[in-house]
């Protein structure tokens, strides 16, 4: 070998190297959400890219784009799709039209608490959501908590079915959720989580649906005073990932994905809990009337929509399965 030809040769090496390193390094993977920084699924996603980063050596961390700065949820559902956002954390409500499997957490009364959502959706029903996610385009990454929905509005407290009667609700952008409501009573209307202060704000709508923390931390209890806890459904959120971004990672860079995803759901629900509590003392300071509700009416009245959404032998399969866990 001449020396010239060696020299080529290793400099034309260090730079193929080169570039495979920096190829290999360089992997931020964007994510969105539609709360403000500092909810608690927003520091679920900022800490599964610190667990990330150590796994991979610093190669692979994501970057989260809070306060729907890339779009409301339709909208990043649509792109991660098309993979122009890597990963999108959603609930599951908006995911009811495109994944089948998501109806059946959404599902009214479907849980009996909080733990018994955590038992199912860290088991293998909650796997087999995740699973469902796939041929529609995404990977299906991690379940986390979101409380219970239930109703506020700026009229007046709901304590039964009739006070529901005549009031117009802003519900999260699902089919489900405008069936729920209405066949409890009220006048449904789906809309996109960021017009509903403005919606409140002007008399568009009366009221809406939430938990504690989303309740609080978007404002709404400022121009909606009356929270009533029928807590019609547990839907969980879902971190989701682009199957054509999921393609491009090697399959221990996936894995480490995977691994990353399901270590922020112990550090969610530590904040979630945290944050539940939080937010409740906010409002109540700030004066909104709380009421409990009886729920068995509210129960009773969500008979129909077993009927008409749990359809298919596999979503009626799914809802036993549920319903087993609770024997
Ligand atoms: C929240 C959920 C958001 C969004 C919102 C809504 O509970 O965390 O992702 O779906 O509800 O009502 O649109």
């Amino acid at each position: 070998m001449t020396k010239a030809f060696a020299t080529a040769l290793a400099v034309a090496t260090a730079l193929a190297g080169g570039t495979l390193a920096a190829a290999a390094q360089e992997i931020v993977l964007r994510s969105a959400d539609t709360h403000p920084d500092g909810y608690p699924t927003v520091e679920a996603v900022k800490y599964m890219s610190d667990v990330l980063k150590q796994s991979t050596d610093g190669r692979i961390s994501i970057q989260v784009f809070d306060s729907h700065q890339l779009g409301e949820e339709k909208e990043t559902i649509e792109q991660t799709k098309f993979g122009v956002i890597d990963l999108d954390r959603v609930n599951f409500a908006p995911m009811n039209g495109i994944v089948p499997a998501t109806i059946v957490p959404c599902m009214p009364y479907i849980f009996t608490s909080k733990e018994n959502m955590r038992e199912v959706m860290d088991g293998p029903i909650g796997e087999d959501i995740l699973k469902a996610f796939e041929p529609a385009g995404y990977v299906g990454l991690a379940v986390y908590d979101s409380g219970a929905r239930s109703f506020y509005n700026s009229k007046h407290p709901i304590k039964t079915l009739d006070d529901l009667k005549g009031l117009k609700f802003r519900v999260i952008q699902s089919d489900l959720f405008v069936d729920m409501v209405n066949a409890l009573g009220a006048n449904a209307t789906p809309m996109a989580y960021g017009e509903v202060y403005s919606g409140l704000q002007t008399g568009l709508i009366d009221g809406a649906e939430n938990n504690w923390p989303s309740y609080e931390s978007s404002k709404h209890y400022e121009v909606a005073k009356y929270y009533s806890l029928d807590q019609h459904s547990q839907c969980p959120e879902v971190l989701m990932m682009s199957k054509i971004s999921w393609d491009k990672l090697s399959p221990e860079d996936q894995k480490a994905v995977r691994e990353a995803a399901k270590k922020s759901v112990t550090k969610m629900r530590e904040l979630w809990d945290a944050q539940e509590a939080k937010s409740r003392k906010i409002v109540e300071d700030a004066g909104v009337e709380i009421n409990e509700v009886d729920v068995k009416p509210f129960i009773k009245a969500m008979d129909p929509i077993y009927e008409k959404y749990a359809d298919t032998p596999e979503l009626k399969e799914l809802v036993k399965r549920v319903r087993d866990t609770q024997k």
